[in-house]
């Protein structure tokens, strides 16, 4: 992918959450190596990542982060190789987003995420896969949430806590979101929690690993994530979750997977991975 396909969502105009305006960069200076010296955007941090909540690191100067390393339980890697550091900041590897600092994200350099894209077939009242009508390919559906800061719908991501394994994140990440969102009782969610552990005991699908074009990265600070696709392939595990069921604000639900759906930062290009592997609609 090219670094204007993947600098689209962190070249916003408005930083998420802020009236901060990025410094506009064309699509041919978003590459570090593209001199340009007019280049001058704007330092923002949010007031609620430099009152340094324990997710967050603090200024620099104030300590000094080992890039390109596991710093004590915080891992600096980048899944792209190293990056560069220049004034004693990290380089956004993907190149120049019209805004230095960190934003909304915590961490300088690298934020882990894991994002787990649970899936099942679409299937008619009497159980029979559905094909779609254009493209005659049977239709996956996955189960989204709809993002609180933003409002678009999105893999039930998360950030990866310090010295966590990714396998965990993906579990954790997955249950808090989907059972969340459920009115069972403390017998149904027991039963819910066993279906899940049973799905994620699978080491599922690597559908990708590395940096996202997500609204909230900064020249300073990027996410990355590990996206990996757990398939109930039969429809009687996790299928059967009810995340309609009771849940009026909407936040959960299985959406049909398909290009036309609008999802969150780098979202859709990773159900069309999932789509090419399981021979799906897209
Ligand atoms: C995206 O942000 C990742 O793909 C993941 O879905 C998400 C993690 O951030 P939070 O949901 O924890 O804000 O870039």
């Amino acid at each position: 992918m090219s670094s204007s396909a993947m600098h689209t969502k962190a070249r916003c105009p408005v930083y998420p959450g802020s009236n901060i305006q990025r410094f506009p960069v064309p699509d041919d200076k978003i590459s570090w190596s593209t001199d340009w010296p007019e280049y001058n955007p704007v330092n923002y941090t949010a007031p609620s990542v430099l009152k340094k909540p324990a997710w967050a690191d603090s200024e620099i100067g104030s300590f000094s982060p080992k890039f390109n390393s596991l710093d004590g339980s915080v891992d600096r890697r980048s899944h792209e190789g190293n990056y560069t550091v220049q004034d004693g900041r990290p380089l956004n590897p993907k190149g120049r987003t019209g805004l230095n600092g960190r934003g909304l994200l915590g961490r300088w350099g690298p934020n882990h995420a894991a994002d787990p894209i649970v899936t099942r077939w679409k299937r008619d009242g009497s159980g029979q896969r559905v094909s779609h009508a254009v493209s005659n390919l049977p239709v996956l559906q996955f189960v989204s949430i709809k993002r609180k800061d933003c409002g678009e719908w999105a893999i039930p991501g998360g950030m990866v806590d310090p010295g966590e394994l990714v396998s965990l994140t993906l579990q954790r990440e997955f249950s808090e979101e989907a059972l969340n969102s459920l009115q069972a009782s403390p017998q149904e969610r027991e039963k819910i929690r066993e279906r899940i552990a049973q799905l994620f005991k699978s080491p599922g699908f690597q559908v990708y690993k590395g940096y996202v074009d997500d609204p909230r990265n900064t020249d300073n600070s990027w996410m990355e994530t590990v996206a990996v696709n757990f398939h109930d392939e039969t429809g009687d595990s996790v299928s059967e979750l009810p995340l309609q069921a009771g849940d009026d604000a909407g936040q959960v639900k299985w959406i049909d997977v398909d290009s036309s759906q609008p999802l969150y930062a780098s979202h859709s290009s990773f159900l069309q991975t999932v789509t090419k592997k399981r021979n799906a609609h897209w």
